[in-house]
């Protein structure tokens, strides 16, 4: 019967099966000891020869779980037959039981197929598999319906110079920016409420620690909100459950990154500032002036609110138009009803009320240099009996890379696409 590494307490004196990877090996004299590895953690295997073996090997080992006080968990096996099920190449371009700390990032990336390996690695993305049940079930639990979006689009959402190009049968198509229109219409469908989860396309040139060119998109649509702050409302309820799950499933990973998540208290109690306000937070803070919320007033806000509020979580609203996508909804001349949500330092979120009076719509579009004719498929969704409505989107890399503070978005990416990685 096969065991996992975390259960073979429970099997003391019994002959039990183990499979895993070879992760370390030290002989002592005519004693073997090695570690092996599972999804489940690890076992010393003490076997009385020098196996003929290489780090990373896969194996099934066959022994009897005996008590050692001195032995990783206390328990070790004492191994009576093995078998090597498929072996590792003697020269490992990547150490996997390495502290990663000394490894730099181009590397761990190259490597994915071993670093992925990497306990410390790995437990990147089970948290980040909790991150998206979590956000799921909490929605589900609201009577959202999820749904799922063609991710090859005709024109894009979220401004015209961040598109991929692809050619689709002689004609000009796109990978989409955001599922944005597709939540919308889905809200007009009579679904109301609609959330998705899926990767998004960004063309965007740069290169650092916050840009992905391809990321998992965590997005929300509801009908009938008033203003941003029902979504913002929705938005702390979602976030609160995130962090329980993560806190409750994850002791072991958030230890491995010495991270911890905030309770669902000091979420509840995040502030609301306006964008200028925002603005004004971090002048005071340098004793110098900004003129929009870059990198350093997201980090600069996120500092006044721990000392001042108890919470590194803060949502910004009230951002100009001019700053704003063209189905963002008016708060007065200048104003929109948007948002976004900045944590440890971060932008993680943006989102906003939508137009959804399709007159408003129209004259609005002029200000973005945009004429109604090529909105049509705008237009088809407003046109029809919209209900007010509005979203956002949660970036599932840059909240993972926050919770386990991460230097990079990059890290929290399975396999990352930037501007010069395609492969692996
Ligand atoms: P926006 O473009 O601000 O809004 O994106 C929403 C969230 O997605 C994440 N994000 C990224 N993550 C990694 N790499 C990138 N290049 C990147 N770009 C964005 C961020 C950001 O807050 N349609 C709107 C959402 C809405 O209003 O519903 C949109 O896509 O965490």
């Amino acid at each position: 019967m096969r065991i996992l590494a975390r259960d073979i307490a429970g099997y003391i004196g019994t002959e039990i099966v183990l499979n895993g990877w070879v992760h370390r090996i030290r002989a002592l004299g005519g004693i073997s000891f090695i570690i092996l590895r599972d999804r489940s953690g690890f076992v010393q295997l003490v076997m009385n020869e020098a196996p003929h073996i290489t780090l990373e090997s896969v194996i099934k080992v066959s022994g009897i779980p005996t008590a050692n006080e001195k032995a990783p968990g206390k328990v070790e096996l004492l191994v009576r037959s093995w078998e090597c099920i498929s072996s590792a190449l003697p020269d490992l371009p990547y150490h996997v039981n390495g502290r990663i700390t000394k490894q730099n990032l181009e590397t761990i990336l190259e490597q994915r197929v071993l670093s992925l390996r990497n306990p410390q690695i790995n437990a990147i993305f089970k948290v980040q598999a909790t991150v998206i049940e979590a956000f799921s079930a909490y929605l589900r639990s609201q009577d959202f319906t999820e749904i799922k979006t063609s991710k090859i689009v005709s024109s894009g959402t979220e401004g015209g110079t961040e598109l991929f190009e692809v050619e689709y049968f002689g004609k000009k198509a796109y990978l989409a920016q955001s599922p944005q229109f597709y939540k919308e219409v889905l809200v007009a469908s009579g679904l109301e409420r609609v959330f998705e989860v899926a990767p998004v396309f960004r063309a965007e040139k740069h290169d650092t620690p916050r840009h992905l060119n391809e990321y998992i998109s965590l997005d929300v649509e509801m009908a009938f909100i008033e203003s941003e702050k029902a979504l913002i409302e929705l938005e702390k309820q979602v976030l609160a459950h995130i962090f329980e799950s993560v806190a409750q499933k994850h002791p072991h990973e958030l230890t491995l990154w010495n991270a911890a998540v905030p309770d669902s208290e000091s979420v509840f109690k995040s502030p609301i500032i306006s964008y200028q306000e925002a603005l004004n937070i971090a002048a005071e803070a340098k004793q110098s002036r900004f003129f929009d919320i870059t990198p350093e007033v997201e980090r600069l806000v996120c500092e006044w609110s721990v000392k001042e509020k108890g919470t590194a979580l803060v949502f910004i609203n009230e951002f100009p138009s001019r700053l704003r996508p063209f189905y963002t909804y008016p708060l007065d001349g200048s104003l929109t009803m948007s948002f976004d949500a900045i944590f440890r330092g971060l932008e993680i979120t943006t989102g906003g009320r939508r137009h959804h009076n399709v007159h408003a719509f129209i004259e609005s579009l002029e200000k973005f240099g945009l004429k109604a004719e090529q909105m049509a498929h705008y237009l088809s969704v407003l046109n029809y009996g919209c209900p007010p409505h509005g979203g956002f989107a949660l970036g599932c890399e840059r909240l993972t890379a926050r919770i386990l503070g991460l230097t990079s978005v990059k890290e929290a990416s399975l396999f990352p696409r930037d501007r010069k990685r395609t492969t692996p």
